[in-house]
């Protein structure tokens, strides 16, 4: 059975861009999420650089947070929550990002959510910047390949720290900032600029015939130095403040026994686990990331200064996104999968989910123990989950059952990790009220225990309902992890 600690953090996930919708009230401002289109497998998610009459913008309506946030904290409650992570979108409280002077509605805003969240017991864990910018650094500067961009960032999370002084003590950076190193992710974590109309799998941040590697690790070199200051800031502002990392985890495993292949998983994992890890837990990039740019003729604008900043910036704690594993070959021997328009091979070993995302509750023990091991620093999983369709009965009840299994067999897994030795001190799983898929902005690929009644045809009144799986993870936390 597994033993989790005392004090060990249950909760869950959501963002701004995907939750809250009221995109355009009381003073909030246009942000990156806010032109991007999407919504069902007929309309893949594209960038608009004019907001286009009748069509659908998921971050526009969200599941609508911003006017059911008493009734969702409520749920939350209930379900005996210790920790609820969220973002704040930046441009509700810098609307173009460079303004001289906050949005004071902004901040009103998330300030009701932690008094709430503070008289229910419950440890706010705020990402600062959750796969949004303001669309106007963007458009003004190019996004975060300009320096000036550090500042403008440093400037908005020196204001929260300061706002929220005492109400929130945990805070992550940059939601999935590894992701600024695949094409897919680097318009939504990096908030580079995207060619008019182009899917998110287009080139980003570069003319054409740049060096779109070199647009995508700049920006991520800037986010680095961006986040070692905050981290500075977020300390001496109160001492208490806990300060993590966040990066999109997971492991890659060889196809087959040719060494080619375990090198190249190895490869794989180092990049995705390792290179942001290090430069953020370690406070310097890793040996291997000199080759990198060298063969990839990446040539970045990293001071004395930067150096400087991102060791003394150093996390207080890793934190991870996993989903799925991945596997790596050589040779063309794999069957191919698809997920989040990235050409994977297929495991024969594991059962995928609807979208082609691989369930491996045994990948997040091994993916827990390899991080651990490197860094030996706290470690918190602060996504996890599984995308599904849900199915309404005519009775009301929603019998996810499929979800309760997956998140099951990861929680068994954190267990094990946490018997291995690892320092495991919170859980929130993915969207545990429904809300838009980053991927695909859809409202049909729910992860919550609260159905939210909006779908992918933009029918429905938002009203909540909880699943079944509400029931169970309650239960859980009740029992701190031993009855699953
Ligand atoms: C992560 C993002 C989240 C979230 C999740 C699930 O990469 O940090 O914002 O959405 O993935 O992905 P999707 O929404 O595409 O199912």
């Amino acid at each position: 059975m597994a033993q989790f600690p005392d004090g060990f953090l249950w909760g869950g996930a959501t963002a701004a861009n995907q939750y809250e919708g009221a995109w355009n009230v009381d003073g909030k401002g246009v942000s990156t999420a806010d032109m991007l289109t999407g919504g069902d497998v007929d309309h893949p998610r594209h960038f608009t650089k004019t907001l286009e009459p009748n069509t659908y913008y998921p971050s526009h309506t969200g599941s609508d947070f911003y006017h059911h946030w008493e009734e969702d904290l409520d749920y939350l409650h209930q379900m005996g929550f210790k920790t609820y992570r969220l973002s704040i979108a930046w441009t509700r409280i810098f609307p173009n990002g460079d303004d001289a002077e906050p949005n004071r509605k902004g901040l009103a805003f998330y300030k009701k959510i932690f008094e709430r969240c503070q008289e229910y017991g419950i440890e706010p864990l705020v990402t600062i910047s959750h796969y949004e910018a303001p669309y106007h650094l963007t458009e003004a500067y190019g996004g975060w390949q300009d320096r000036r961009v550090i500042g403008f960032f440093v400037n908005y999370a020196q204001t929260l720290f300061r706002e929220y002084r005492g109400l929130v003590h945990y805070w992550l950076t940059f939601n999935e900032i590894n992701m600024l190193q695949s094409p897919f992710g680097a318009y939504m974590a990096g908030a580079l600029p995207l060619a008019d109309g182009a899917p998110l799998s287009a080139p980003v941040g570069v003319q054409a015939g740049g060096n779109q590697l070199q647009a995508q690790y700049q920006a991520l070199h800037n986010q680095f130095v961006a986040s070692a200051q905050a981290v500075q800031i977020g300390h001496a502002v109160d001492p208490d403040n806990m300060i993590g990392c966040m990066i999109a985890a997971g492991v890659d495993y060889p196809l087959t026994a040719k060494p080619e292949d375990t090198f190249k998983a190895d490869m794989s994992n180092n990049m995705r686990n390792y290179f942001c890890g290090d430069v953020q837990v370690r406070g310097e990039y890793p040996a291997f990331a000199k080759r990198f740019f060298d063969e990839n003729n990446i040539q970045l604008d990293i001071t004395d200064a930067d150096r400087q900043t991102l060791a003394l910036g150093t996390v207080d704690f890793y934190s991870f996104s996993y989903y799925s594993s991945g596997v790596q070959t050589t040779t063309n021997e794999g069957e191919a999968a698809e997920a989040n328009q990235t050409k994977t091979n297929k495991n024969p070993y594991l059962k995928y989910n609807d979208w082609g995302w691989a369930m491996d509750p045994l990948g997040l023990r091994i993916t827990l123990d390899r991080i651990y091991g490197r860094y030996n620093i706290p470690l918190m999983v602060v996504e996890n989950g599984l995308g599904a369709f849900d199915k309404v009965e005519a009775d009301g009840s929603i019998n996810d059952d499929y979800r309760i299994a997956y998140l099951q067999g990861h929680i068994a897994a954190m267990g094990d990790a946490i018997a291995d030795g690892v320092d495991l001190i919170g859980y929130t799983t993915w969207g545990c009220i429904d809300l838009a898929s980053a991927g695909t902005g859809q409202m049909d690929k729910r992860y919550g225990f609260v159905y939210v009644n909006r779908n992918d045809k933009q029918e429905g009144d938002y009203s909540r309902h909880p699943k079944k799986s509400f029931y169970w993870y309650k239960k859980v936390i009740a029992s701190n992890g031993a009855d699953l």
